[in-house]
């Protein structure tokens, strides 16, 4: 489920005056297989209209879609996943609300929660935020590529890196073993998403991997 390279998130106030729609649009023409719905300034009804049109694009195409925080927003629409946070409800409620089926994500962002997350029935982790970032209001301070590393050695789950990653810096996080990096801004604040995503692209596929981490 996480077994590609960039995982999207959506933020319109971020969106250069685009709407989540079009940026979701430009996301999956560009090929992008996973995208969440992250929108922290609007009321429900608004966001359960965008993410009923979010469903049915990312369905025909192919793309998974998970809806950030709100499960009931998540069940109404179909999403194939939810993502939750440490002050969320806790994962196993989650999962009873869901069902088997649904993915659960959640956001950790130290060993001891990592460790949990596996207990409790994550079908994935977030690892972050890896580097400083303002684009989450309420972000603890950056866990830096530490984190990550025991991540890669000890957890076993799928697990996506985040927090400020940027095209200039993501080959650290791919290097330290991530294979899927999350990124807000630099994608939803580029000129040209199509452009950005080609060119993220282009320089993880010219970057050979260590042969000693493992995936
Ligand atoms: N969770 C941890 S950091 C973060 C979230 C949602 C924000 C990442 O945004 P950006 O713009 O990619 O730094
Ligand atoms: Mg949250």
């Amino acid at each position: 489920m996480l077994n590609t390279d960039i995982y999207a998130i959506t933020a319109e106030e971020y969106s250069l005056g685009r709407s989540n729609i079009e940026v979701v649009r430009q996301l999956i023409e560009a090929g992008v297989k996973i995208i969440q719905y992250r929108e922290k300034e609007k009321k429900k009804l608004y966001k359960f209209r965008e993410c009923r049109e979010i469903r049915e694009m990312t369905k025909a195409a192919g793309v998974t879609f998970i809806v950030n925080d709100d499960i009931d927003l998540a069940l109404a629409v179909g999403a194939d996943g939810v993502h939750v946070g440490q002050e969320d409800l806790p994962v196993e409620q989650v999962r009873r609300l869901v069902g088997k089926e649904m993915i659960i994500g959640l956001s950790t962002h130290s060993p001891e929660q990592a460790r949990e997350a596996v207990k409790c029935g994550a079908d994935y982790i977030g690892v972050g935020p890896i580097f400083a970032t303002s684009t989450k209001k309420d972000v603890c301070a950056p866990v830096g590529l530490e984190y990550l590393e025991y991540v890669v050695q000890n957890i076993n789950l799928p697990f996506v890196a985040i927090g400020g990653i940027k095209e200039h810096n993501i080959l650290e996080v791919y290097n330290k073993g991530a294979t899927c990096m999350a990124m807000v801004t630099e994608i939803v604040g580029a000129e040209d998403i199509p452009a950005k995503i080609k060119s993220i692209r282009e320089k993880l596929a010219g970057y050979p991997r260590k042969e000693n981490v493992p995936y």
